[in-house]
Formats: C-alpha cells, structure tokens, sequence
C-alpha cells in the first residue's frame, strides 16, 4: 500500500513538474472531420452535425450547450469488438461492458511514415513488425501498436485519398492478436483498416481478426510522431454507451520528457 501510493505520487509530482508530458493523439471533431466512405451499397456514416441549443440568449439567459449528431466512428475512435461480427459473440463486447483498466496500456509506435509516403497502400508485414522488434524489443502482451504513417498531417481529401490509406497484412494482425496478444491497434488513417482492405481475404481483416480476438482499435489518430518506439502510456476511454460499438474518444499518451 505504501508503496502503491508512492509510486502514484511519484506519477503526479512527475506530471506536475513537466517531467512527464501529456501528448494529446486527438484530432478536433468539427461538421469538417472527414467520415469513412464505403460502396454506396452499405449504410453511411453522417458527418457531425452540431446544433445550437442556446449560447446565453433567449432559451438560456446565462448559459451555451448544443445538441450533437454523430456516427460511433467519427473523427478520433474506439473501435469496441461488438463492432464486428467476428466479436458479436464475445462477451462484454460493447462499449460499457468493457473493462476500465483495458483503456490504458503501454505503446509500442511503428514508424511507417517514410514506406507511405512514398505508396499510399503500404501494408505492415509479420516481418516488418517483427524487424522492429528486433530493433525496439518485443511488444508486450496488452500493448496498443500504433501505426505512425504521418496520415494525421495530411487535410482535406489527401486524408481520404481515394481509399488508397496504408494499413496491416491479415498476417500482420494475426501475429498481433495471436502471439503477441496487443490490446488492439491504432492508425492515424480515418479506420484501423487499409484503404482497399475491402478486397483483401479476409476482408477488413483489421477489424475481423482484432474484433473477433476480442481486441479493439483506434483509428483517426494523431501527434504519433511524438512519442518513442516504446515507453509511452496511452488512455483512451470510450463514453459508456449503452449496447455501443465504438464511441468518438479523447486518447492522450504520457510521455518521459
Ligand atoms: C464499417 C465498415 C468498414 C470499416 C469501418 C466501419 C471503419 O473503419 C470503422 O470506423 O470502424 S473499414
Ligand atoms: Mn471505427
């Protein structure tokens, strides 16, 4: 217990003191935060809408909130397993039945900025991931694997880029859910899957290997290029929707200054 209460002490005079930096990995969420496009034979997700209640007039003399309307996987956001039908079984697979302690974990960033530049489909390997072991240690099991691919600094339909958005082999997530057992994966594209991974067997085989492993995702991420290949801690908690399947989040990471 003593030691316990030192170590969360030690944790807070080291955020106080600037010791450890707080990096925010959010995007703003505004009508403007692009929204994944699929085949117009599926359903789409709207942009935010955001609708004024009252801003200290009228209807409310001394106060400002608005209404919002909005996809679960708008801007920044928590993919949850129940968002897949390889997790619909699972338990607590929903937005709050998921266990808080799971919202925080180290993080171990592969940088992939320098292979999508240069092709926008660049897809992580099993062998890719396991050079930067070799390089940066192994990821340790309850880990988030993060993507750096310097997708966050694009605007505009760069960021879209006609579906063509790097991303992960099956193989690559296999390795990932199976023999390494990560707490999911986080892209800074605008979902944790590639952009032509329609195609790919199986296909979306992010969200079909990580779901169905009862793992969970990230996606829209940003600010990837300021964190070390590994050392950070990342939180990121979804709303507590009831029966939910991903939820807009606010994700930020501790780092050793
Ligand atoms: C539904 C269908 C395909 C995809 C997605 C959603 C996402 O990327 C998402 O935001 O979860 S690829
Ligand atoms: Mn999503």
């Amino acid at each position: 217990m003593q030691q316990t209460a030192q170590l969360l002490a030690a944790l807070t005079d080291a955020l106080q003191s600037g010791q450890v930096r707080v990096v925010d990995l959010t995007q703003p969420l505004s009508p403007e935060t692009p929204v994944i496009n699929l085949p117009p034979i599926f359903g789409q997700s709207p942009p935010l809408t955001i609708e004024c209640i009252c801003q200290y007039d009228d209807t409310g003399p001394a106060w400002y909130w608005n209404t919002l309307h909005l996809g679960e996987h708008t801007g920044t956001h928590f993919d949850a397993p129940a968002h897949w039908i390889t997790g619909r079984e699972l338990a607590n697979n929903t937005t709050d039945a998921l266990p808080v302690e799971r919202f925080i974990g180290p993080a171990c960033v592969i940088d992939a900025s320098r292979e999508a530049a240069a092709d926008p489909d660049f897809l992580v390997t099993r062998a890719y991931i396991q050079a930067w072991e070799a390089q940066h240690g192994a990821i340790p099991a309850g880990a988030w694997l993060l993507l750096r691919t310097d997708w966050s600094k694009r605007t505009g339909s760069d960021f879209l880029n006609d579906s063509h958005t790097p991303g992960f082999d099956a193989d690559a997530l296999r390795y990932l859910a199976h023999e390494r057992d990560v707490k999911g994966v986080g892209v800074e594209t605008v979902g944790t899957d590639a952009g032509q991974a329609g195609g790919f067997d199986p296909p979306f085989p992010a969200h079909n290997i990580m779901h169905g492993a009862g793992k969970y995702g990230l996606a829209s991420l940003a600010n990837l290029d300021q964190l070390p290949p590994q050392g950070a801690v990342v939180v990121a908690a979804p709303l507590k929707i009831v029966q939910g399947s991903g939820s807009p989040v606010r994700v930020f990471a501790l780092v050793g200054a």
